[in-house]
């Protein structure tokens, strides 16, 4: 993988830049729509493709360990041939998807003791077999195995997780480069800065992450119960000690002005299931605000369903007959709903990184942001 720094904007810390990778090149700031299973919830890849232009999705280790399983992710040749997306793919470790989906997990030095989600079946994760379980997934990017302390977690709890991670981070290293792609694809590794909503332990956590000069670094432990402006602050304690011509990664953030605020604070690349999973119950994102397509408003609307969105089908439909499909329950408006959510996402950094580059970004920023405060 390669980054190259191309912008950084003279008024905020927003970054422009190219990350190359064999399956294809992601210009920054990005965002990546989540396919946990494999699949992007609703979308077809040609949609993402050739309609909204997806230059990278996301898949959960967690997920595609449990079902389908290694052996037919490994019989098919890994992901990208199992389910034919052939630009860039990061997965995450299962960290993550370990303590928000499993039941009755435990915590040991080794790694994650689990019971599956779908049968009650227990697993061992740590920090070696998910390396190992990420190279057969085929994942471009894969991502260290970590802690995400809760939000409200005390001072204590916090640091023995960030301890914990940054000794999981190591043996995951250890086993990145003593093993080798399968699929004659490179792979990179991605440490993870935790540290909960501390700055001192935030401070500690993207120091020692940064020494080990990584292609790429990520911030997790944001975004999961605490006020917006702590996640501000600690994402801007980190990226000002993270290095500069490495890509960073938030983890599972946000909403759009989330990414904007982030954008601004040195964050290059995004993942959330937000479009898709709010697109799927009516809520849309727009420009101009969001909106709740369930509500009796618009009816009998039959503008398009946002005039200046960039997908098919934003123009294609109504604002009335989306709102008809979502009151009938058709599998239909869930689908119209992920598709214009995540065009209207990826829109939006591929603005942001239009203003990074032609040096208004923070003015374009502040106004964007005021918009989309808007319920329409
Ligand atoms: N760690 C990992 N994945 C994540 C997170 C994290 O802290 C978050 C927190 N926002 C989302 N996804 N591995």
């Amino acid at each position: 993988m390669d980054f190259k720094l191309q912008v950084t904007d003279s008024k905020s810390r927003a970054r422009a830049g190219k990350i190359t990778t064999d399956h294809g090149e992601i210009e920054t700031p990005i965002f990546m729509p989540v396919g946990t299973v494999g699949s992007v919830k609703g979308v077809h890849f040609n949609d993402l493709k050739d309609d909204i232009e997806a230059q990278i999705i996301l898949g959960n280790t967690y997920h595609l360990y449990l079902r389908p399983g290694l052996d037919i992710i490994e019989k098919a040749g890994g992901l990208h041939k199992f389910n034919g997306w052939d630009r860039p793919v990061l997965t995450d470790s299962g960290g993550y998807q370990v303590f928000s989906l499993s039941g009755n997990r435990k915590l040991k030095e080794e790694g994650a003791v689990f019971r599956s989600h779908i049968d009650g079946s227990k697993h061992l994760f740590t920090p070696e077999n998910v390396v190992d379980i990420q190279r057969v997934i085929g994942a471009d990017i894969i991502m260290a195995f970590d802690e995400c302390a809760p939000g409200d977690a005390d001072h204590d709890y916090a640091k023995n997780s960030m301890e914990l991670t940054h000794r999981w981070l190591k043996r995951g290293l250890t086993q990145f480069d003593n093993t080798n792609p399968k699929y004659g694809h490179n792979q990179t590794f991605f440490p993870i800065v935790q540290g909960a909503g501390y700055r001192d332990l935030r401070k500690q956590s993207a120091e020692y992450i940064a020494s080990f000069g990584r292609e790429g670094n990520a911030i997790g432990g944001l975004s999961v119960g605490e006020p917006a402006e702590v996640m501000y602050e600690m994402t801007e304690v980190v990226t000002g000690i993270l290095p500069e011509d490495k890509p960073r990664y938030l983890m599972g953030v946000g909403t759009p002005i989330n990414i904007l605020e982030s954008i601004a604070l040195g964050v290059d690349m995004f993942d959330c299931v937000m479009p898709t999973r709010n697109g799927r119950n009516g809520m849309l994102f727009t420009s101009r605000g969001v909106m709740n397509m369930k509500n009796e408003k618009w009816k009998d609307d039959f503008s398009p369903l946002d005039p200046e969105g960039t997908s098919f089908v934003d123009h294609h439909y109504t604002k009335a007959y989306v709102r008809h499909l979502y009151v009938a329950k058709e599998m239909l408006a869930a689908q119209i709903g992920s598709l214009h959510n995540l065009a209207f996402y990826l829109w939006l950094v591929k603005e942001a990184r239009k203003h990074i580059i032609e040096g208004d970004f923070a003015v374009w920023k502040d106004q964007m942001v005021r918009q989309m405060s808007v319920r329409l």
